[in-house]
């Protein structure tokens, strides 16, 4: 990465040596893991440039935004509506973290036994390796499983500018009314951090930015329909990831043109995996980069991955806010009914994303369905016992795969992933 970025980097308070380090692994993981899969779409050369200036020349882009005024939050989950930020004028950024840093000083603050994604998000705050937290005017934070909840409480120690969002736990009357005087008030927050009022027309706009951004990964996964599949798992994982990090307008124009590519292949019925491979659809806790062990595992395995059930990927994006509003009111309702739709495992009971696994698998025609949880991650650990039961029921096929960001378990989980790709054959 370029070395002119070293006195940005340095500006933001970062660990310079920590810093390239991580930088190198990030690197190295991508050319072994991206880089070295066949028969790639060329539009993917977009989402490889990206991930090569992810902490570049992106950064370098919020620099120059603060400069011009605009603020920069950083969330931790896909209930913080990015509509309401870029209505203030403001930048969202994703500020979860897949892999482990410094850990032995993340575990003096949280106890062993937390997720990898949480730890993950302190050891790159105790480690200073993170340029976008660093970067962020205000860190949004959410009541939803109980480590998070809890570590907002320590990390409030770590960070000036913590903002926490409470969230509900029940999909009822009560729960969409928490979490609409919730969205009221982050609206009023966000309007005092830039001194921007969110008007009608302001909104509306944000929110057809957004929409055109699910539309089109929503046209992405449809594509992954197709047989022989057009694009790796892999891949379309990355674009769900980068989602979270890039311009909106541009990240839409990428996928569009990417998708416009995908057509002709599956026109020509060119695949990147040969025709009948066997079809997974994996589901479970969200996947932040550099987090790619399992579906890396997967695809090394032969198996393809044709969607993902999860907060990155089709969780988060499912569905768009209805455009047809006018005012405030009907705008911020809109808003409301849309999030409130997100199936997270923090939802008691949560049936919705039992059926989506479901509909899912049918949709994308997948031959079985690898479960993937946390350890230590309690909502989706207990939830991927009834998601179980309800395939079998329907005989289709589960893996329930439990693990970490460490690679200790890949010998194993390619042993394991291996002998269920078998049984799909
Ligand atoms: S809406 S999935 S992004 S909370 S893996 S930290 S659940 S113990 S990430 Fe999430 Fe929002 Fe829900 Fe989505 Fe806790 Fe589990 Fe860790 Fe997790």
């Amino acid at each position: 990465m370029n070395n002119n970025y070293q006195s940005m980097w340095k500006n933001l308070g970062l660990d310079l040596n920590a810093h390239d380090a991580l930088l190198q692994v990030l690197g190295k993981g991508y050319q072994d893991i991206f880089l070295a899969q066949n028969n790639r779409p060329e539009g993917m050369s977009y989402f490889d440039f990206v991930m090569s200036e992810v902490h570049g020349l992106r950064i370098k882009e919020l620099m120059d935004e603060k400069d011009q005024g605009r603020k920069i939050v950083g969330s931790y989950c896909v209930f913080v509506p990015e509509e309401l930020v870029l209505a203030a004028n403001a930048t969202l950024v994703g500020l979860c973290s897949g892999a482990d840093f410094v850990m032995e000083e993340v575990e003096k603050l949280l106890p062993r036994n937390t997720c990898a994604l949480i730890k993950s998000s302190f050891g790159f705050k105790l480690g200073k390796v993170c340029p976008y937290l660093e970067s962020a005017d205000m860190i949004v934070g959410e009541n939803t499983c109980d480590g998070k909840k809890k570590a907002y409480e320590t990390l409030n120690t770590l960070v000036k500018n913590l903002y926490v969002m409470d969230l509900p736990q029940v999909k009822s009357e009560q729960g969409k009314s928490l979490l609409k005087a919730e969205y009221d008030r982050f609206k009023n927050a966000m309007e005092k951090l830039t001194g921007v009022s969110i008007t009608a027309e302001s909104l509306k706009q944000a929110i057809q930015i957004v929409n055109a951004k699910r539309s089109a990964i929503h046209r992405l996964s449809a594509l992954r329909k197709a047989n022989p599949v057009p694009i790796s798992g892999l891949d379309a994982l990355l674009a769900n990831q980068v989602f979270f990090y890039d311009n909106p307008a541009r990240f839409t124009e990428s996928v569009n043109k990417i998708c416009d590519e995908l057509e002709k292949r599956i026109e020509e019925k060119q695949g990147v995996f040969p025709e009948n491979t066997p079809r997974i659809l994996l589901s479970g806790c969200p996947m932040a980069v550099p987090n790619w062990k399992l579906p890396w595992i997967i695809e090394t395995s032969g198996a393809v991955i044709v969607g993902e059930e999860s907060c990155v990927g089709e969780r988060g994006t499912r569905n768009l806010t209805d455009e047809s509003g006018q005012t405030m009111d009907e705008m911020m309702k809109s808003i409301v009914n849309r999030y409130f739709k997100v199936d997270c495992a923090i939802f008691s009971p949560n049936p919705d994303r039992l059926n989506h696994i479901s509909e899912m698998v049918e949709t994308y025609k997948a031959d079985g369905v690898i479960h993937y949880s946390l350890q230590f991650c309690q909502p989706y650990l207990m939830e991927s016992i009834p998601v179980e039961t309800a395939l079998e029921n329907k005989n289709i096929p589960v893996l329930r795969i439990e693990t970490d960001y460490s690679m200790e378990d890949v010998g194993q989980l390619k042993t394991r992933v291996e002998a269920f790709v078998e049984q799909l054959t």
